[in-house]
């Protein structure tokens, strides 16, 4: 396996979809396609209207689109509530008695909820919310498990109008900290623990740490998921079901503005602090819904799983707002990939009978490694359809998903996209598009993308550039939380009027987009951001530590792997003890996938004239074992020298 861009350039296999496929596809032939896509751009407000229209409003827009760089408002005058579109609709309608959730804890717990089910659960825990005193626009932190109630406890915010900012479970009490001071929220739910490789994640043990120095919070509701005892405080705490006693499954659902805001997702950017990326109401759930409609073909038969959690982008767009919208039946798992082994997922496509599969290169990577014998083991031939994101797949690891998963017939969708654009912009359609492996392919509908020199002349054939997208869409974020300035500056600076993702790209003579990375400081770890200057700045932090620098390796399983130098203050010696500590240390600070797979005492790190970690050297280093880019700035040549003996390889 190799993770080489390089490989991508030699890519010639090329996978049609079969004929049966695109027969019963909604787009059937890149004509088809072109034609729709061509109009789209031409006219976004038409096209995405279009597609708002099979949404529930109450109140319809006066105009589709208002437009002047970077502010967008869509479908400007309408008012609707998100969480009708997702469980009303359906729970008073056809679909009221299909299964909505299908769930399944790691211990193997099973649940069913119907789309009838689902609503009076969000209608109930909304007037649970609603006498806790949750109200329109509040922040509202969500550090939940994969079940059910974590997307309850989303939907019941929505239809609030309250905000949500839910927070990966993996993180550490720091970064709930971090977030509730950003978003100053005043309600926490959460649960006491979830399951995760056999063990409980202590989900309120950490919220507990992060509310000692919290000054905002004033109501912490958990649900009992593992039943470990935990602290509870009186007059803050709550048990959930304590809360539902008693209390009406009926609420009657008020109508927001389009543009009132959703949620607040965080996520790494290139420095220290995590930005907030706010999304609002009308657009986001237009784009969720149109992706899920065309990009995953989705059926009223359908059986959909994606494995992303709840705390990703990925979750909030497609585990809850888009299939949900869409009305379809879809699968829900608590744990990890490998419990009780590598076979967990195939056993669960075969039980349900997933039709559609949704998951991440380095999940497909680590099935690699684990070996065929557990795909083999189990029949997999209710998939019709695969996706993929988080990062570039690696063409063996297409080919491998391919042939093992899809069994040869299913096409796969590679999807690229952000926390930012909310929904998916850059991906093959299923029943048209012709797949290469390792690419994302074509823009979506309504997506205008282009590759840019620095110049802003836009990218020959094979020529690497920077991804933009120089037209508004209806998902895209609305600002950084309580921050515009660095909204501005971080995605609407580069070019006039234009969207800069941050990713590097080409497009090879078909037009299709091949992805090659983050342009900034920011690394791709198992397909989850993390910035280099978070991670630095939790080593700083340790006692022991004077300074530090952050780079990424190609790691065949994790994309990246994490790799720090770190200089020690006066006196203090670097020993495997301190190793650890300060790996733990950065877990505690950031979360697990934050710790360093790799950290180099040093006694100094190479420096600009200015002063500046030279990390593009560093970089080189830990790739390829050498230096050969430019070093004239380097203020210091000794200091390269020392840093090649302390990784043990020398030229
Ligand atoms: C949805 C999500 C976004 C960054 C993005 C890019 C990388 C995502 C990709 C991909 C190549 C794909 N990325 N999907 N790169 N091909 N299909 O992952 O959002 O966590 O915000 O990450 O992930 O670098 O800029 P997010």
């Amino acid at each position: 396996m190799s993770n080489n861009i390089e490989s991508h350039l030699v890519e010639d296999r090329v996978f049609k979809p079969s004929k049966e496929f695109s027969k019963q596809a909604r787009i059937s032939s890149m004509a088809e396609y072109r034609r729709i896509w061509k109009e789209s751009v031409a006219n976004p407000g038409k096209f995405w209207a279009g597609e708002a229209s099979e949404l529930a409003w109450q109140t319809k827009w006066k105009k589709p689109l208002e437009w002047k760089a970077p502010d967008a408002k869509w479908f400007v005058g309408g008012k609707l509530n998100v969480s009708e579109s997702c469980l009303d609709r359906h729970a008073t309608g056809a679909r009221r008695n299909k299964a909505a959730i299908i769930f399944e804890g790691e211990p193997g717990d099973k649940r069913v909820l119907t789309y009838a089910q689902l609503h009076r659960e969000v209608c109930k825990f909304a007037n649970v919310l609603t006498a806790q005193g949750v109200k329109s626009k509040d922040r509202v932190i969500i550090y939940m498990p994969m079940i059910p109630e974590a997307a309850i406890a989303m939907l019941a915010c929505a239809r609030l109008g309250a905000v949500h900012s839910v927070i990966f479970g993996g993180f550490s009490a720091e970064s709930i900290l971090d977030r509730l001071d950003d978003c100053g929220a005043k309600h926490v739910i959460t649960a006491d623990g979830g399951w995760r490789r056999g063990k409980v994640v202590p989900l309120k043990d950490n919220v507990d740490q992060a509310l000692k120095k919290n000054k905002t919070v004033e109501s912490v509701i958990v649900y009992k998921r593992t039943g470990q005892k935990v602290a509870m405080k009186k007059g803050r705490d709550h048990w959930w079901h304590e809360l539902e006693e008693g209390v009406s499954g009926k609420h009657k659902a008020k109508a927001f503005d389009s543009e009132h805001p959703l949620f607040i997702l965080y996520t790494s950017g290139s420095t220290g602090k995590p930005k907030g990326i706010l999304h609002t109401s009308g657009g986001y759930l237009t784009g969720a819904y149109t992706t899920c409609k065309y990009v995953f073909d989705m059926r009223d038969d359908d059986v959909y799983w994606c494995t992303a959690d709840v705390g990703w982008i990925t979750g909030h767009t497609y585990i809850v707002y888009g299939p949900l919208a869409m009305g379809v039946t879809q699968v829900m798992y608590e744990g990890a990939p490998n419990f009780p082994d590598f076979g967990r997922f195939w056993q669960m496509v075969e039980e349900y009978g997933v039709s559609i599969f949704y998951t991440a290169p380095t999940a497909i990577r680590a099935f690699i490694k684990a070996g065929d014998q557990f795909p083999e083991k189990y029949d997999l031939s209710s998939l019709r359809l695969l996706g993929s994101v988080g990062e570039p797949i690696n063409p063996e690891a297409w080919m491998w998903y391919h042939n093992k998963i899809g069994g040869g017939r299913c096409p796969i969708v590679d999807t690229w996209w952000q926390t930012e654009t909310g929904a998916i912009m850059i991906t093959p359609l299923p029943g048209a598009t012709p797949l290469k492996p390792g690419t994302a392919t074509l823009p979506f509908f309504g997506v205008d993308a282009a590759i840019l020199d620095e110049t802003g002349r836009e990218c020959k054939a094979n020529e690497g550039g920077r991804l933009v997208i120089r037209q508004p869409w209806p998902s895209m974020t609305r600002t950084i939380y309580r921050d515009k300035a660095r909204f501005k500056k971080t995605y609407w600076s580069d070019y006039d009027g234009m969207y800069t993702a941050g990713d590097g790209a080409r497009r090879d003579k078909q037009g299709n987009f091949w992805i090659v990375g983050r342009l900034d400081d920011v690394l791709n770890v198992s397909g989850h951001r993390l910035g280099t200057a978070e991670v630095e700045s939790a080593l700083v932090g340790h006692k022991a530590v004077a300074e530090a620098a952050v780079v990424g390796r190609p790691d065949d399983l994790k994309g990246q792997a994490v790799v720090a130098f770190v200089t020690l203050k006066g006196g203090i010696e670097g020993s495997p003890e301190l190793l650890g500590e300060l790996r733990n240390h950065v877990g505690t600070v950031i979360g697990a996938i934050a710790k360093p797979d790799d950290i180099h005492f040093a006694p100094a790190l190479p420096k600009t004239r200015s002063g500046k970690i030279m990390r593009r050297l560093l970089k080189e280093l830990v790739g390829t074992g050498n230096v050969t880019g430019n070093t004239t700035t380097l203020e210091d040549f000794g200091v390269l020298a020392n840093l090649k003996k302390s990784i043990g390889r020398k030229k």
